[in-house]
């Protein structure tokens, strides 16, 4: 600490790094772009308010207004001093303590934290998730309500928390990896609204325990590899719930173990290492501020390790610290509480009196409070309203009903409830329909008509923004057929990609292919051959062996305006990015309600190739776990191209998986292979016939036509039909149109029994209503239980083949006329 008066506030331009690094743009929402007095006790006052608002928020819990709650206190003054290290144009992706943060960036106000921990389903009062995430997950709008991005330069972004641990370190890679391309590719100038040169630094926060994830690390070494502008804090006190950092931590000491990360001065390469400790507001400025100079300027990733941070209320709403800190550790936290600790230093400096300090504390609590009451006001009223409303209706319907009585009571127990939710006035509407039902009253069909309005507002509250409906949904992209010229060459599988990707690449400056393998041999399939030599090593880029960094990468690229192709070399590693892929990209746009989106579009290739982990099949695993990634399965590399220019015009994110058996079968070229565009959720029917449906996608299209063409040879006229996607699923009914001509179905896949066939049975028979037109039981034929054995008879032996096929569906034939199809064999 600085020794006389004022001796380390005036310290700072001697050390001849900026006094903030923040624009003048911002100074309004900052308070200052100086070290002044008066902009550090503003920095003061919102770390300040910050734990007050933290304390409030644990009475809200523990009084029953919200539900739970977790704060960011013990992280204030370390948070203020970042805040000073942004700019316009900046990001941040982090996690549920930085509350601090984002009020000291103007980026949340305080009843917008409270509307939160209420969760406020209204997108203006809770601008962060529209109360879809919990509380302390913090984000900021990045989309026009058109859909398109809004300009990224002229503001701080925030990427919409999670909370499973580390899983903001992933997105982190390619947020940061952003800068560099649009630093150093020339065709990327052009997109003025995403960047200046590259100067963006992508700010990651995490707390100390999460750093012991996997992801953490692979994260690091990610950025550690491609050298991206990523200043990352690390919120250290000690524990994560429960658990001390000796139990979390190698040596328990981070700064210890990310040593051997620190930048060596022959390659260039690695990071600068920072350690400070929590309560030292100076130091921690100091720090964050000459870091974050080198970051922007030299591109050099930083990590700033920030020890000694406190928790004064313990994890969460959910348990009490006292069953795990000891005494002394608790008594530690009280003294080197940052807040306290800044005070003193503040007094100490000069910079401010304990009288003044009191004077503001007490106007802080007030302010607190008070925004405290307008959120909760402002969350009740709706809620009020729509209680008012159905009582209302209920007295009307008590009157006219005979079971009035019972009505009655109903509404009695609503209006008993002090603080009712839209849950509990729908379960009493609910009730007083169910008591009602057989009367036919003028006032409960009104009722039902409000109970039906009521639904539709609150799907768009809970359930909307899924997947896109903007404009530029891939739903609502034109499709382009294939066309052919008389002299369309025909070439192997993986020369149709390549002309695809050449022509996506030449055609949009934004898109980015990524993976391993991909660039320099251009995939271990060859897509990519030869484009890495065309359009260079950034647009055609090879990676590390990291699938969920390479996810996690295009999820931060696509949210900074590029559009990149991530590939994940086989179907069955795709498990390792599942979690990233389904916590993440799958529910940016809903968690966000719109507010945010990820365009990635994620290649891998699979179904049949050899073994066990180079032939399965898991598409139940990912679609059920995927919701809000559409899921393409092209049968050949002409409709993957299509699915791709598909997905490449549109704004939703789409996984394609490829047939892996497919790349050397020939094809003829679309003349068009750069325009041609297969529709999502659009089946084909491959194969006309009116005995048996058999509903198939992927690699099982050319089995399921090869027994066709066997049953057809016994009299058996089989419909063959690609699904085509599997999200969405044949969103017109085409396979019901079949259904009415056959009246039986198969559905057949190589996922294992109960898997993607299942859901395809139930998408057909419940969601399509088919049930009503089958006259056999509906069957599936799939791979088997276990992963498929290794060879060719391993293969033959664990998945459905063309005799498989040809078996059962001549098994529904049979039990369907016995005579004409008796038993072949026993
Ligand atoms: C993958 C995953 N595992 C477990 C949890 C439950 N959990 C939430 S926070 C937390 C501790 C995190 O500690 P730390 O990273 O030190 O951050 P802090 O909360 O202390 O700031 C745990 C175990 C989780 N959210 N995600």
């Amino acid at each position: 600490m600085g020794s006389a008066a004022g001796s380390r506030v005036l310290a700072f331009p001697s050390m001849s790094i900026p006094l903030t690094d923040r624009d003048a743009s911002m100074a309004s929402a900052g308070g200052g772009s100086q070290f002044t007095k008066e902009s550090i006790l503003r920095d003061y006052r919102v770390a300040f308010q910050s734990r007050q608002a933290s304390l409030t928020g644990r009475k809200e819990v523990f009084t029953g207004k919200a539900k739970f709650g977790i704060f960011g206190d013990g992280k204030e003054v370390a948070q203020v001093a970042l805040a000073r290290a942004f700019r316009p144009g900046d990001f941040r992706s982090g996690y549920y303590r930085d509350q601090t943060l984002m009020m000291a960036l103007g980026l949340l106000t305080l009843e917008q934290f409270f509307a939160q921990l209420y969760a406020d389903a209204d997108v203006e009062r809770e601008p962060c998730s529209a109360g879809r995430s919990m509380t302390a997950h913090f984000s900021t709008c990045m989309l026009e309500p058109d859909g398109r991005f809004k300009s990224q330069t002229d503001r701080i972004n925030v990427s919409a928390d999670v909370s499973p641990t580390a899983s903001q370190m992933p997105r982190l890679v390619g947020l940061a990896y952003a800068s560099r391309l649009y630093r150093e590719l020339p065709e990327l100038r052009g997109m003025a609204e995403f960047s200046r040169n590259g100067d963006e630094v992508a700010f990651g926060t995490i707390g100390n325990a999460s750093c012991a994830e996997g992801m953490f690390w692979e994260s690091v070494n990610a950025v550690g590899v491609l050298q991206a502008p990523m200043l990352l804090a690390i919120w250290d006190d000690g524990y994560g719930i429960s658990v001390p950092n000796e139990l979390q931590i190698t040596k328990g000491d981070l700064s210890a173990v990310l040593s051997g990360f620190r930048r060596s001065p022959e390659s260039g390469q690695g990071y600068d290492l920072h350690t400070v400790k929590g309560w030292d507001y100076p130091g921690l400025c100091e720090t964050f501020l000459s870091a974050v100079q080198i970051v922007r300027r030299e591109h050099v990733p930083a990590i700033v390790h920030v020890t000694e941070m406190t928790q004064p209320q313990g994890h969460s709403t959910s348990g009490s610290h006292e069953r795990y800190k000891s005494r002394e550790r608790l008594e530690w936290e009280t003294e080197f509480d940052p807040i306290r600790k800044m005070r003193q230093w503040m007094i100490e400096q000069g910079i401010a009196t304990a009288a003044e300090l009191d004077a503001a504390a007490e106007d802080d609590q007030r302010i607190v409070r008070e925004a405290q009451r307008r959120a909760w006001e402002a969350f009740r009223a709706p809620i009020e309203e729509e209680k008012r409303a159905a009582m209302g209706m209920l007295d009307e319907v008590a009157a006219q009903a005979a079971a009035g009585e019972v009505v009655r009571r109903i509404r009695q127990d609503l209006e008993r409830q002090p603080a009712a939710l839209r849950r509990d006035v729908l379960a009493a509407v609910h009730a007083a329909l169910v008591a009602t039902a057989e009367e036919e009253a003028p006032a409960g069909r009104r009722l039902v008509e409000w109970k039906k309005e009521q639904e539709r507002l609150n799907e768009d509250r809970y359930n909307s923004d899924l997947y896109s409906n903007t404009p530029q949904a891939a739903l609502k992209v034109a499709p382009v057929p294939a066309v052919y010229a008389a002299d369309s060459p025909v070439l192997n599988g993986f020369e149709v990609l390549n002309a695809c990707f050449d022509a996506a690449l030449s055609r949009f400056p934004n898109v980015i292919a990524i993976g391993e393998d991909v660039g320099k041999i251009g995939d271990v399939n060859q897509g990519f051959a030869g484009l890495q030599a065309k359009y260079g090593p950034l647009r055609v880029s090879d990676t590390g062996i990291r699938e969920t960094t390479i996810i996690g990468q295009a999820i931060g690229m696509a949210m900074r305006g590029l559009r990149p192709i991530a590939e994940v070399q086989y179907l069955d590693y795709i498990l390792y990015c599942l979690q990233i892929l389904s916590d993440d990209l799958a529910t940016v746009r809903w968690r966000t309600k719109g507010l945010q989106k990820a365009p990635v579009i994620v290649r891998t290739r699979g179904h049949r190739l050899e073994g066990i982990w180079h032939a399965g099949s898991p598409m139940a695993g990912i679609l059920n776990l995927v919701r809000g990634i559409y899921v393409c399965v092209p049968r050949n590399m002409t409709q993957a191209a299509g699915f791709y220019n598909t997905l490449l015009e549109g704004d939703d994110p789409g996984l394609v998986v490829e047939v892996l058996n497919g790349y050397r079968l020939k094809e003829k070229l679309p003349a068009n292979i750069g325009e041609l565009r297969v529709p999502l959720g659009v089946p084909e029917v491959l194969r006309e016939g009116s005995y048996v449906t058999v509903v198939t996608y992927g690699a099982c299209c050319r089995i399921a036509l090869d027994a066709a063409q066997k049953l057809a040879e016994v009299g058996i006229e089989t419909e063959v039909i690609d699904a085509q996607t599997l999200l969405p699923f044949d969103l017109q009914g085409k396979i019901i149109e079949s259904l009415k001509k056959t009246n039986r179905v198969l559905f057949l896949d190589e996922d294992v029994p109960g898997g993607a066939s299942a859901y395809m049975m139930q998408q057909v028979l419940e969601v399509q209503g088919g049930f009503t037109w089958l006259d056999s039981a509906p069957r599936t034929l799939t791979a088997k239980e276990h992963r498929p054995s290794y060879g060719s008879d391993g293969d033959y032996f664990s998945k459905p083949s063309r005799e498989s096929v040809f078996d059962a569906v001549y098994e529904i034939m049979h039990e369907s006329d016995p005579v004409a199809f008796p038993v072949f064999y026993r």
